[in-house]
């Protein structure tokens, strides 16, 4: 049987990838998801270039198993992460939330395999172009910065239209969402959703709470007057955000002000009133709180077994 071309690409057991999420998916996350057998990733994005290289250090020790970092091409560390990641001989990172042409070439040159999460498949054709090894088809079901088609949608259409390995993303938190991404043409998950309740998750667990009790149609999409659209829980935050993002009296500054920090005291702080809980649509469908291999090989086990194949770890082409 074939091996899956995003396991041997990568080193790693499963094709299962955790999302890189900002001011949680840190070097105990990463290095639980890693050692489970599926791509553990680091969020660079709250970090500055020392700050990510305790992270990344710390990663180390703490599993001997391929590991990557999440670059948010938004943040205002970005040019020290990308100095960072290479001197750090990072083997993979994930781009997201823009378009990562500036840092393709450094990264590339410096060994590094890069894997941009796209929303759209005119940015999955350019990142091909630009030496992606893969793509992650993020759908708007995702929590966090969003676009605007849904996984279903997206997946088979950027299958279409690119040649190197197409991850899915939004949407997935069992075995059938995982079969469902293979059926249209996906040949590994990236789950962030699934990954806050982990047991080896440092998220706040006042947020843990609110994932566990969410609902299907408990999330809402804030900050499209921004231009970057954020997907969280609904809560006082997402309310007063929306009653000011429709009122035309408020100005994009104070909607700006507004967004500032408050993944921040969320995540960190615990506090889910008026912070952002950033979540994905499949809440509703998270009701454990489990380790990572038992996450991991759950999903993959489940999958498997819908597809109809052998339970015989990552050997699905
Ligand atoms: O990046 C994410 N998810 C994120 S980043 C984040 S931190 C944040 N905090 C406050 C406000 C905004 C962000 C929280 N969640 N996912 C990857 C992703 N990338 N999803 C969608 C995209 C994307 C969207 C448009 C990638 C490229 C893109 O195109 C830009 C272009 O120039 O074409």
């Amino acid at each position: 049987m074939n091996k899956n071309p995003v396991c041997e690409m990568l080193g790693i057991e499963y094709p299962v990838f955790q999302g890189g999420m900002a001011w949680i998916a840190d070097a105990q996350l990463a290095a639980a998801v890693s050692n489970a057998g599926g791509l553990g990733l680091i969020a660079a994005m709250n970090s500055n270039g020392e700050q990510l290289r305790e992270q990344i250090q710390k990663a180390k020790k703490l599993t001997d198993k391929p590991f990557g970092v999440n670059l948010m091409l938004m943040s205002p560390f970005i040019d020290e992460a990308v100095e960072v990641v290479c001197q750090e001989h990072i083997k993979v990172v994930t781009t997201g939330a823009g378009n990562p042409a500036r840092y393709m070439e450094k990264l590339i040159s410096n060994g590094v395999k890069v894997i941009c999460v796209v929303a759209s498949v005119a940015l999955a054709v350019m990142v091909e172009r630009m030496g992606a090894c893969a793509v992650v088809a993020e759908g708007c079901e995702s929590g966090g910065h969003v676009g605007e088609t849904t996984t279903m949608a997206l997946v088979p259409q950027v299958v279409d239209a690119v040649h190197i390995p197409v991850i899915a993303a939004g949407g997935i938190a069992d075995g059938r969402g995982m079969a469902a991404a293979f059926m249209l043409g996906a040949k590994a998950v990236q789950m962030g959703t699934r990954f806050l309740t982990a047991k080896e998750c440092n998220v706040h667990p006042n947020y843990k709470e609110k994932v566990l009790k969410a609902k299907d149609r408990d999330t809402i999409v804030t900050g499209k007057s921004l231009g970057h659209p954020v997907r969280a829980l609904k809560n006082h935050m997402t309310r007063e955000f929306l009653e000011k993002e429709n009122n035309p009296n408020t100005t994009p500054d104070e909607l700006e002000k507004m967004g500032a920090g408050a993944l921040r005291r969320a995540a960190i702080d615990g506090d889910v009133r008026t912070g952002s809980c950033m979540c994905g649509q499949i809440a509703g469908l998270v009701k454990t709180q489990d380790t990572c291999l038992e996450i991991v090989t759950s999903i993959c086990n489940e999958a498997y077994e819908l597809m109809g194949a052998r339970i015989d770890k990552a050997k699905l082409a």
